[in-house]
């Protein structure tokens, strides 16, 4: 039977893993489905036996892994009758809020960090309708409120506080073994607030035990070293890096992190900002993929283990080809702003044939 709403989002093709209803009205905008894409280059770079793929989640409809928990959040509210959502946001969770809320028609208000959300993102929550307030504090002081707000007020919050966030982002990792047809060995993924890395072990665990894949992986996360709370094991309160969508001092999801890592027998580590940005020319020149810095620093994170020897000795017990995947959850189309300062001006040149010629140098 043809789909009357021809849509194949992540609730329609994973339902039966989702805490999905006949009741639920499903709001969707065909999330999930993204492309895992074999990568010679960094596999090269590994070498023998070393398989590197991507998975590329800034072609999620808001252009971020965000949609897929957004889905089954948005949804759920939807089926509880809430008149309004809120979230508190570094770009993308209000970027997927707002579109998601638009197209169910309920209120949606965004609260993000003054001056530090990428101008895509912003555009994003603004041209959707939603309420959208620049807090004078960071993402850490914004989440507290919007926290606070929820309690007391009826209002829906869709951070990934909201577990039906992290069921929904969790369908990233049935795809990935669905593409490979079991769990790779290895994970790498950036780390802010923290929900990603939780639903994604989550994920994982939940298909070994439906039977679907036979090992699970490991997870190595990345937070940018200006920005590390996990890592350093305290809170930073004025976290920094030009990779504003992992801005964060105090994870929500701090604990369940560290029990992906230590589960799993992964890490946690960090990348610098210098890191970070050659990851995300390297994406760009060499695989033709455009991202935003923080999801550049699963790249960057496999570099550094590439280089500090991580994957010939430490890490043992591996056998036959050695699959990685690295997470990239956002488009490079995001944050403009950052692209410009990165790259080098076009050259301007007189109207002239002469003058094009000598410069494209054929
Ligand atoms: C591109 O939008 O926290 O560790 O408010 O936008 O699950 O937080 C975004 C986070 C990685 C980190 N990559 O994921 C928000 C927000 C990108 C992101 C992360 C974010 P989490």
């Amino acid at each position: 039977m043809i789909n009357p709403y021809n849509y194949w989002g992540v609730i329609a093709r994973y339902k039966k893993y989702l805490p999905i209803t006949n009741r639920t009205p499903i709001i969707t905008l065909n999330e999930g489905n993204t492309p895992l894409l074999y990568s010679e280059y960094l596999s090269n770079l590994l070498g023998k036996g070393f398989r590197v793929y991507l998975k590329y989640e800034g072609l999620n409809p808001t252009g971020s892994f965000k949609d897929r928990g957004m889905t089954v959040a948005i949804s759920k509210a939807l089926e509880e009758k809430a008149k309004a959502v809120i979230c508190a946001s570094t770009g993308n969770t209000s970027a997927s809020a707002s579109a998601y809320s638009a197209k169910a028609g309920i209120k949606c208000v965004v609260l993000i960090p003054e001056g530090a959300i990428a101008l895509g993102k912003l555009s994003q929550a603004l041209i959707h309708g939603a309420i959208v307030l620049a807090v004078r504090g960071n993402f850490d002081i914004a989440l507290n409120l919007v926290r606070e707000i929820s309690a007391k007020f009826p209002i829906t919050l869709v951070n990934s506080l909201n577990p039906y966030r992290i069921e929904g982002q969790k369908t990233a990792s049935f795809e990935i073994c669905d593409a490979l047809g079991d769990a790779p060995d290895f994970q790498i993924m950036p780390v802010g607030n923290a929900g990603n890395i939780t639903a994604y072990w989550k994920g994982y665990k939940e298909y070994k035990a439906f039977g679907k894949i036979k090992k699970l992986p490991r997870m190595l996360g990345f937070q940018a070293e200006g920005a590390a709370p996990i890592v350093k094991g305290h809170i930073i309160r004025n976290p920094q890096t030009i990779a504003t969508a992992i801005r964060i001092g105090n994870p929500a999801s701090w604990k369940q992190a560290e029990l992906a890592r230590d589960e799993s027998g992964g890490l946690i580590d960090t990348v610098s900002d210098k890191q970070i940005l050659d990851a995300y020319r390297l994406l760009a020149v060499k695989e033709g993929l455009f991202v935003e810095p923080a999801s550049a620093a699963s790249v960057a994170g496999l570099i550094k283990l590439k280089k500090i020897g991580y994957f010939g000795g430490k890490v043992q017990g591996l056998k036959g080809i050695t699959t990685i995947v690295c997470i990239l959850t956002g488009h490079g189309l995001k944050d403009p702003d950052r692209t410009i300062k990165t790259v080098k001006p076009p050259k301007i040149v007189q109207a002239d044939l002469k003058a094009i010629l000598k410069e494209i140098n054929l």
